[in-house]
């Protein structure tokens, strides 16, 4: 294992790819296919653009990456993997203390594979979920942004894809190739995970997305980077690296919106959301049904409340929790309980599970604290421009299909509703469909000169890289 990625292979790697001829040249047929989706998939109308893009060039926490510009069908998609820490345990579950595991132990291939090609199905989805909003971006330097998250997301895919190559064998390669088949969205053939099967209409769902469902991908990738599975764990530590660039995106992303708001409010001294409308920026109420849907489809992400699946997932060591290894307790959970929520008698209740069980909620509920930091800091544009409102995540039990709640009706206040009742004030709690009109009536087309932004959104503070706001982070061929 090096450090640094070789380039001279068809697949840049560190994980000598050139030494197993067989696996090679089973990733150099995949190779083909999936450039075959990144062509029918991936950003509309991109591919001879030059890109000022990141690329991977070694797993060194300093200095991980270079800055250029590439075409991005031309990007260097690769393998990588954080390097290995010398004996290295299983930390957690029946076989805490045992060497973590360099190949698939037999008994756990089937649960590790699911596992693996649940992350990776996400990774494809987003891409496909994404692909025509270069077609209405709101400057350069965010078009370059969604781009380089688009070649992230496909790397990732490149990473379950090598772990399912290298060690699941026939079945692993029948699960890759159907990586690259499934179709967000798709009636008959969709992507696995509810959230990737939802359209991103516009910017703003799109930065919404980056901000929720991309911090699902963090807290998952860092469950699976404490796995026993050492290569899975490798592979996530590595892939955390890149995802923290595109929770950014996501943050900073709201965050102009929101200020842009915010400024143009005070400048005009309105509050009243139509009025807000007619000074061409998105008002606060639409941004915050925006917030509840994606929280709310987000948190689905997270699986059942309890689950049998997730208790397997932990004892058999191959999906710890959040910072696994800094819990101070005793990593097995026997006798251990967690509160989880449930509707009972028409009100919400707590319930003491067994610990194990609530693994799910447990992570929900560390993904929760870490948002609402995020809505935090967007409120802080709003109370400075002196406008009374503030951006709230809504209730955990709003708006779900998966778990405990699914089939009940809650307000985003926490209420157990009637059916009726729920969906009569659903337009004030959702996003409408005259609401996705206006939006979308604001990204009409895409502003593309230097230092221009749209004007629903303020400017980045910076640019990327050290550069200007004024560089030509995407040059159309
Ligand atoms: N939609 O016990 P349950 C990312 C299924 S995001 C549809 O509730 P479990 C990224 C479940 O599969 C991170 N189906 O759940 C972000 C199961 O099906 P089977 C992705 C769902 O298994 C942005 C059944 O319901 N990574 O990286 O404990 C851009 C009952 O299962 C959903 C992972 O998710 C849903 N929302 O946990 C790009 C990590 N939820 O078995 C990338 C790997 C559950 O009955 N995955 N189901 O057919 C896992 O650890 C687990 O599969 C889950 C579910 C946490 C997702």
């Amino acid at each position: 294992m090096t450090s640094t990625v070789d380039y001279g292979d068809r697949i840049p790697n560190n994980v000598d790819l050139g030494r197993d001829r067989v696996l090679q040249r089973a990733l150099e047929h995949w190779q083909p296919a999936y450039m075959g989706w990144w062509s029918d998939m991936g950003p509309t109308g991109s591919h001879a653009h030059d890109v000022y893009l990141r690329t991977a060039i070694s797993v060194d926490p300093e200095g991980w990456a270079h800055f250029g510009y590439v075409k991005m069908p031309d990007y260097r998609w690769g393998i990588f993997l954080a390097p290995t820490v010398a004996g290295r345990e299983v930390n957690f579950g029946v076989n805490k203390g045992r060497p973590a595991w360099q190949d698939v132990p037999g008994e756990y291939r089937s649960p590790l594979r699911r596992i693996i090609v649940t992350q990776g199905d996400t990774e494809p989805a987003s891409v496909e979920q994404q692909r025509m909003l270069g077609m209405s971006c709101p400057s350069l330097y965010d078009l370059r942004n969604i781009y380089q998250v688009n070649v992230e997301e496909g790397r990732h895919l490149w990473a379950m894809v090598y772990l399912l190559h290298r060690y699941f064998g026939r079945d692993g390669r029948e699960e890759a190739e159907a990586l690259l088949e499934r179709r967000s969205g798709d009636e008959d053939n969709p992507r696995i995970l509810g959230a990737f099967n939802e359209p991103t209409p516009d910017w703003l769902a799109f930065y919404m997305f980056t901000f929720f469902t991309d911090r699902d991908g963090k807290f998952q990738l860092s469950s699976l980077a404490e796995s026993g599975f050492d290569p899975l764990a490798r592979t996530c530590r590595f892939m955390l690296t890149e995802e923290a660039h595109h929770m950014f995106v996501g943050e900073t992303g709201v965050g102009r919106i929101v200020q842009r708001t915010a400024d143009a409010m005070a400048a005009a001294k309105i509050e009243d959301p139509d009025h807000v409308r007619d000074l061409g920026v998105i008002d606060l109420p639409t941004i915050q049904r925006y917030l509840n849907f994606h929280y709310s489809v987000t948190l689905d992400l997270f699986g059942s409340d309890v689950s049998s699946n997730a208790a397997t997932y932990f004892t058999c060591g191959l999906k710890g929790r959040f910072g696994e290894t800094k819990i101070q307790d005793d990593h097995v959970l026997a006798d251990a309980t967690y509160t989880v929520p449930e509707v009972a008698d028409g009100k919400l209740v707590d319930r003491e599970v067994p610990a194990l069980s609530a693994l799910n909620e447990r992570l929900r509920d560390d993904y929760i604290a870490e948002v609402q930091a995020g809505v935090d800091r967007w409120n802080r544009h709003i109370a400075r421009a002196g406008l009374p409102f503030s951006l709230k995540l809504p209730h955990k039990a709003f708006h779900r299909a998966i778990g405990n709640f699914a089939g009940h009706y809650i307000s985003p206040s926490g209420e157990a509703m009637s059916k009726d009742a729920w969906h009569a004030r659903r337009s004030q709690w959702l996003p409408t469909a005259k609401d996705y009109a206006f939006v979308q009536s604001l990204m009409a087309g895409r502003v593309v000169e230097p230092a221009k932004f749209a004007n629903w959104i303020a400017p980045p503070r910076t640019g990327i890289n050290g550069r200007s706001l004024d560089f030509e982070y995407v040059r159309f061929n």
